[in-house]
């Protein structure tokens, strides 16, 4: 197995969210249409300008079963309205995939939402904090700081992104600020 991997170590920044030689993939403002609950707050916001939100990085070497992919985030601190920036969110194509995300750096959170029942839960991710997301969980991280939020997460290789399912009907729950203070709410 050994010869079908060119590399098996890699540096990376805690605080840049940098992976030496992974794929970097970009999210702007533009991207997360619907994600937010305030529309005419992101209509504004991206009038003014299409922010980069996130950058992930991910290596996936995706040789055969057993195998794991993983990647490393960065998700820079801001809001649209009231609401914390955030990440499309997904649920994995092979449902039953589970993911562990560890914190580097800053203050987060992610939204874990029970595919079958719509159970939401809240957990903590920052630095030396580790969250376990279940499979059949849609999941979704959030920045309720001020420095970017920094994270590793690692994943099956057959895990896939499936954004659409959760993109049509959205995430139950949104986070915002209620008075200095991260608040989860019903979507209505
Ligand atoms: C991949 C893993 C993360 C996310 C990243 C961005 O399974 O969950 O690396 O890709 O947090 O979120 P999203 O929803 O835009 O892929
Ligand atoms: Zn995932």
């Amino acid at each position: 197995m050994l010869e079908h991997f060119k590399k098996l170590s890699y540096a990376y920044n805690s605080y840049t969210g940098e992976l030496d030689n992974g794929l970097v993939v970009e999210r702007r403002l533009s991207q997360l249409k619907g994600c937010f609950a305030n529309e005419s707050a992101y209509d504004q916001a991206l009038a003014n300008e299409d922010s980069l939100l996130y950058k992930v990085t991910a290596i996936e070497p995706a040789h055969g079963e057993g195998d794991l992919h993983y990647g490393m985030g960065i998700l820079y601190p801001g809001k649209i309205g009231n609401e914390y920036y955030l990440t499309k969110g997904h649920l994995h194509r092979t449902r039953q995939a589970a993911e562990i995300y560890i914190g580097l750096s800053g203050d987060g959170c992610m939204l874990l939402e029970d595919e079958q029942t719509g159970e939401s839960r809240l957990e903590y991710l920052g630095k030396n904090k580790i969250v376990y997301v279940p499979g059949y969980t849609a999941h979704r991280t959030i920045n309720i700081g001020t420095e970017p939020l920094t994270y590793f997460g690692v994943y099956p290789a057959n895990a896939g992104h499936d954004y659409g399912a959760i993109a049509q009907r959205n995430f139950l729950k949104i986070l915002v600020d209620e008075n200095g203070q991260p608040t989860l709410k019903d979507r209505r």
